[in-house]
């Protein structure tokens, strides 16, 4: 059985949610070619920006792409599995949460508000308090105030009671727990419990015998944290794209 390696995309191997740079794609080119690895990415992101991130070419770039924690699976190039929130929730329990979300983007009061506080993916949902609109240097802006305001934080706790509170007045739908996980700069994904990075574990047991994963929110409350701290994998901590590459380098596979 062979070994797979798993990348982070943000923080990992681009800075957040910009571009890939040329010697990490110099360090997948070198990984590609040594038959006993297979190479992978799991990121929170949907497809699309991680295809800007990584470029149109990302599916050949890596044996497996996993999108929304593997919400959505690409394997060799194809499509293979995709799994839908609100399936699985009900349209009734979406618009609760959706409302929730509402009522807290409303409260919050970061130093700008843009657009696009809603991102309803396959298999999440993705709200912002500054909108995912807002430019590059906004988005820079919102990160420092909320590291040490803790909006998104505050916003986590709001949602998460109003939902416990819908769950607890309504015992004959069979609401699921809600994970909530701040994975980038400016947003939260917000999805069903155990629906984190270690979904897309699932697809890999059985194949591999050694699956390792490099990521940089390794710490609990993190969006790394559950696949990090998972028996499965043998994982390492990264702070950006040149400690991967060292990471790499120092592994002997
Ligand atoms: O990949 C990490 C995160 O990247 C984006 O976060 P933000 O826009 O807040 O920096 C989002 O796509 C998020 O879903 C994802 O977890």
């Amino acid at each position: 059985m062979k070994t797979i390696i798993l990348f982070d995309v943000d923080g990992t191997l681009t800075k957040p949610r910009l571009k890939v740079e040329s010697d990490i794609i110099n360090m997948i080119s070198k990984l590609n070619k040594n038959n006993s690895i297979d190479i992978g990415i799991v990121g929170g992101s949907d497809f699309k920006k991680q295809q800007e991130q990584l470029g149109d070419d990302v599916l050949s770039l890596f044996d497996y792409v996993f999108s929304e924690n593997g919400l959505v699976s690409y394997c060799n190039n194809e499509l293979f599995h995709s799994n839908s929130f609100v399936d699985f929730i009900g349209e009734k329990s979406m618009k609760k949460l959706i409302n929730l979300c509402l009522r807290s983007i409303i409260k919050a009061d970061p130093p700008k508000k843009r657009g696009t506080f809603i991102e309803n993916r396959t298999g999440m949902l993705n709200i912002s308090p500054v909108g995912r609109s807002c430019s590059q240097e906004e988005r820079e802006e919102f990160f420092n105030y909320d590291n040490i305001h803790n909006i998104r934080k505050e916003m986590i706790n709001e949602i998460d009671n109003g939902w416990k509170v819908y769950k607890y007045e309504n015992p004959n739908l069979n609401i699921t727990d809600l994970s909530f996980s701040i994975g980038g700069q400016i947003s939260i994904d917000i999805f069903p419990k155990n629906w984190d990075k270690t979904y897309c574990l699932q697809f890999l047991k059985d194949k591999y015998q050694r699956i390792i994963f490099i990521g940089d929110k390794t710490y609990e409350g993190g969006n790394d944290y559950e696949i990090f701290i998972n028996q499965l994998t043998e994982s390492y901590s990264t702070d950006g794209p040149e400690k991967t590459i060292k990471i790499i380098n120092t592994i002997k596979f």
